[in-house]
């Protein structure tokens, strides 16, 4: 990482790092996430799945996954030198999930929410948990993000500023459209291979992918 680079990620609270992963190992995440898709029904634990309201099953992610992925467990182990370098020393994984985002056939739960990831920060679930040392997210791209598939969208520099999270029955704790309005925010488009890097407090969101093909993230957190 360039001194650029690291002021970039302290002002605006996150960074889009370019072909960070190599073909191969794209090659063997797709097949590892597909393998969990396979292998785990969505009324699994590890699933937080839903119908959608024209009846499809939805996966919006599953979570623990390096116990059954070897590539994204290695993975995870290289990213905690990135991690460190922007926390600025010794990261550990505190987290870590793959964010499907994906419509499925099978059976999911009766609940029926929508696509969209309502606008929050990852550091109001971790503080749920207890923690509350600094915190980044780093996301690795499986599959192109282009605006039509509901990539992530961020607004920049709001993890300087205090926000407000309203604790909603299905989506968490939420930030208001007031804290965060849709005009201050930036859309990360990426092409798979990439890796995304936010701080835990910048508030982000994401709409529904409309584009017809996965928009899969393998994320991982870290904490001093
Ligand atoms: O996958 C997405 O679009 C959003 C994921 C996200 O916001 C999160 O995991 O905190």
């Amino acid at each position: 990482m360039t001194p650029n680079q690291l002021e970039g990620f302290r002002s605006e609270g996150h960074l889009t790092l370019p072909g960070r992963i190599t073909a191969e190992d794209l090659v063997r995440l797709r097949a590892e996430a597909d393998a969990i898709l396979r292998s785990v029904p969505l009324t699994d634990r590890r699933m937080t799945a839903w119908r959608l309201a024209d009846g499809d099953a939805y996966v919006l992610k599953a979570k623990p996954v390096l116990d059954l992925a070897p590539t994204a467990q290695t993975l995870a182990v290289t990213l905690s030198g990135l991690a460190s370098a922007l926390l600025g020393d010794d990261a550990r994984l505190i987290d870590e999930k793959i964010s499907y985002k994906q419509r499925l056939t099978g059976t999911a739960p009766d609940r029926i929410l929508g696509e969209d990831v309502r606008k929050h920060t990852d550091a109001a679930y971790y503080r749920l948990r207890g923690i509350t040392e600094p915190i980044v997210t780093i996301a690795v791209c499986l599959d192109d993000c282009p605006p039509s598939a509901g990539p992530v969208r961020v607004w920049p520099g709001s993890h300087l500023h205090d926000v407000t999270h309203e604790i909603t029955e299905d989506h968490g704790p939420v930030v208001s459209d007031r804290d965060a309005p849709d005009e201050h925010s930036v859309l990360l488009t990426a092409e798979a291979r990439a890796v995304l890097v936010w701080d835990a407090r910048l508030v982000h969101a994401s709409t529904s992918n409309t584009s017809g093909r996965p928009r899969r993230l393998l994320i991982l957190g870290y904490a001093l």
